[in-house]
């Protein structure tokens, strides 16, 4: 088995204490840290594609979670680059309902390490402390809502339709994204970008400041 197939079957598995090592491994075989990612996201998707067909149940479905996590705290700091320019700040959380939250760190991640001051509401984000979260935070640029679950994307349209009636809205730009969402449910909730993944994100991010 080569060391990414090991990495994805232990992430799978939910092995968290083995995870970092078969990370680690990964890493000094000089594997691209992207590739690392990617394999356990796609590990994550045998994951949710066992829950689909009741294979696994909910309790399984977090284990792989924190094992996930674990891989990732071995790769982000070869995926975030030091000493980037300060680009303003990015409010970002998971809308209220919704505990999902690896891709949401994800892209918190990428954000950070394109320059910006990053600070994560967390999950289960009531669209109040989204609004407050500007008062509360200087040099705030950028509102980031994530959404894992099709029952939380009207949350997601509350949020945006909030932010969009607030007072600042013509200061700052609003992205959206998270698996069930698409282009055309940005279009239709009035945000203004949608990206599909966690280094679009931070590109797309740079774009909306510039
Ligand atoms: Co949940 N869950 N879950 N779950 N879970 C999914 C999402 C699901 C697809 C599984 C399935 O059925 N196949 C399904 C949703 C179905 C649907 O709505 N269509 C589902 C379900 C049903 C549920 C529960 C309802 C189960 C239940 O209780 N019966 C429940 C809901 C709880 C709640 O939130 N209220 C639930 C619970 C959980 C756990 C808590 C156990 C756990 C989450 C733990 C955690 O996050 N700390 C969990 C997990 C782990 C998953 C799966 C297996 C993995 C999610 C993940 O982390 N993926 C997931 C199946 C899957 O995704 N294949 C599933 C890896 C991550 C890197 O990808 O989050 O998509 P993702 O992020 C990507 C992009 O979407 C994008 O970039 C990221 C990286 O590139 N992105 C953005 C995300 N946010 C973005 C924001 C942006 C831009 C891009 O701009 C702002």
């Amino acid at each position: 088995m080569s060391a990414l197939e090991e990495l994805a079957t232990l992430v799978e598995n939910g092995k968290r204490k083995l995870v970092p090592a078969a990370a680690q491994a990964c890493v000094d075989e000089g594997i691209d840290p992207t590739t690392i990612l990617n394999t356990m996201i796609g590990a994550m998707d045998v994951v949710g594609d066992k829950f689909k067909r009741n294979e696994i149940f909910v309790p399984e479905m977090l284990i792989a979670a924190k094992a996930m996590k674990a891989g990732v705290e071995v790769i982000k700091p070869l995926l975030a680059t030091a000493g980037a320019p300060q680009l303003g700040t990015v409010i970002i959380g998971t809308v209220y309902g919704d505990l999902h939250d690896i891709g949401k760190n994800l892209v918190a991640m990428m954000i950070e390490s394109a320059g910006f001051t990053v600070v994560d509401l967390g999950v289960d984000v009531p669209v109040q402390k989204f609004l407050d979260a500007y008062e509360e935070n200087e040099d705030v640029k950028i509102f980031a809502v994530s959404a894992l679950l099709t029952t939380t994307m009207p949350a997601m349209e509350e949020t945006v339709a909030a932010l969009n009636a607030a007072p600042f809205r013509d200061k700052v730009k609003i992205m959206v994204g998270g698996a069930p969402i698409t282009q055309e449910f940005a279009d239709k909730i009035g945000a203004d970008c949608f990206t599909a993944d966690a280094a679009s994100a931070a590109a797309a991010a740079k774009q909306l400041v510039a």
